[in-house]
């Protein structure tokens, strides 16, 4: 996260309904937390009055889409409600609070790709509509009482840092289990899924950005790529050295080893032939979102802001880490993409 050149920024952080303010004293290198609950407006309010941020970055939300069609009323209250605690707490405040809300490529839902700021939303989940909401509430603050606040629609952002149960880093991290010999196979939903998945880093800068500009507006944040789920799978598992190929259809689907590096042949429990993918219709949605991708020509016009990291990259970097993380040295690829810039894989 960038901060400004004055010396003192706000940020606000996420894990998971908990908002974390933090504030940032540059001079004194100091970091401050404060802790607040989106579903608690008196204690959002006292904060704000407290700390009277410059910016606030509403990443907050109950923001995992498939477990939002168990808990409906509960994402509706945290992620649709919450925002607008926070936008009355910033409007009666009384202080100039610049406000970036973290909108979400799942509102386009059906609609066809690529989309952009004049998509119109077709929501397919319970997350979806109350982003939806939040995202309207948004332009409302805005437009009626003039605050400075910005919707972020960005498309699927994934790191390292991206929670395990979301389908990017179970499939790195499960690569990872099944080269360490700790997990023999990996359990998927929809592998025909397809979205645009980018570089988180990468979507923190034009968060950042949007609320550097004069006049507060709403931007796509993607890569402008889109792939499937199969073709995650297949790329990270081939980045280290495992040729995988397709048996089956629907539920029976399964992932077998096709071939492998000529180092990990010698691996006593990764055998040719053996299904190392296979379905759990656990795992799918009631309605599910097929194809995203971002059409980014608005911030790649007005804010001169075009993504570097593509899905290549992306693999890579994620393979690296979690490899690393169970002890097997990884091809090394995806650390060089970030040495000396965003962070360590160490
Ligand atoms: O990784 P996902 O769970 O992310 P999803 O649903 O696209 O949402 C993420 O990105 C949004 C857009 O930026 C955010 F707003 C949202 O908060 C979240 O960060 O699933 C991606 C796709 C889906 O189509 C899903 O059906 O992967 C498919 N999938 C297939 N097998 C799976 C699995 N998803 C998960 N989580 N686990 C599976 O086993």
């Amino acid at each position: 996260m960038k901060c400004t050149a004055s010396g003192v920024a706000q940020v606000l952080l996420i894990r998971g309904e908990l908002i974390i303010f933090i504030q940032i004293h540059m001079i004194h290198r100091r970091l401050i937390l404060h802790y607040g609950d989106l579903s608690d407006s008196s204690n959002l309010n006292r904060l704000l009055v407290k700390i009277q941020p410059d910016e606030i970055y509403h990443l907050a939300a109950q923001s995992h889409v498939r477990v939002s069609f168990d808990i409906p009323e509960y994402t509706g209250n945290v992620t649709a409600l919450g925002t607008v605690r926070l936008l009355e707490a910033i409007r009666c405040s009384g202080h100039k609070i610049k406000f970036y809300q973290a909108s979400s490529s799942e509102m386009f839902g059906l609609a066809l790709a690529p989309q952009s700021e004049h998509t119109i939303f077709q929501p397919q989940s319970p997350y979806a509509c109350a982003k939806v909401y939040a995202h309207w509430m948004v332009r409302n603050y805005r437009d009626g009482y003039g605050l400075f606040a910005c919707n972020g629609i960005l498309f699927n952002h994934e790191s390292p840092r991206r929670g395990e149960t979301f389908v990017t880093r179970k499939i790195t991290r499960g690569l990872a289990g099944i080269l360490a010999g700790t997990q023999k196979k990996l359990y998927m939903g929809n592998l025909d899924a397809k979205r645009d998945w980018g570089f988180a880093p990468e979507y923190v800068e034009m968060m950042w950005l949007m609320l550097q500009q004069e006049k507060s507006d709403d931007y796509v944040v993607g890569s402008g790529e889109s792939h499937s789920v199969r073709e995650f799978i297949e790329k990270t598992f081939s980045y280290a050295g495992i040729n995988i190929l397709w048996r089956g259809k629907g539920l029976n689907t399964k992932g077998v080893i096709d071939s492998l590096s000529p180092k990990l042949k010698k691996s006593t429990f990764l055998k040719k032939g053996s299904a190392i993918i296979e379905i759990d219709r656990e795992y799918f949605r009631p309605n599910e979102v097929d194809c995203l991708q971002a059409d980014i020509a608005k911030a790649k016009k007005q804010l001169h802001w075009q993504p570097k990291v593509k899905f290549d990259g992306l693999v890579k970097i994620m393979v690296d880490y979690d490899l690393k993380a169970v002890g097997i040295i990884p091809p090394g690829e995806g650390v060089n993409i970030c040495k000396g810039k965003w962070f360590s894989h160490d």
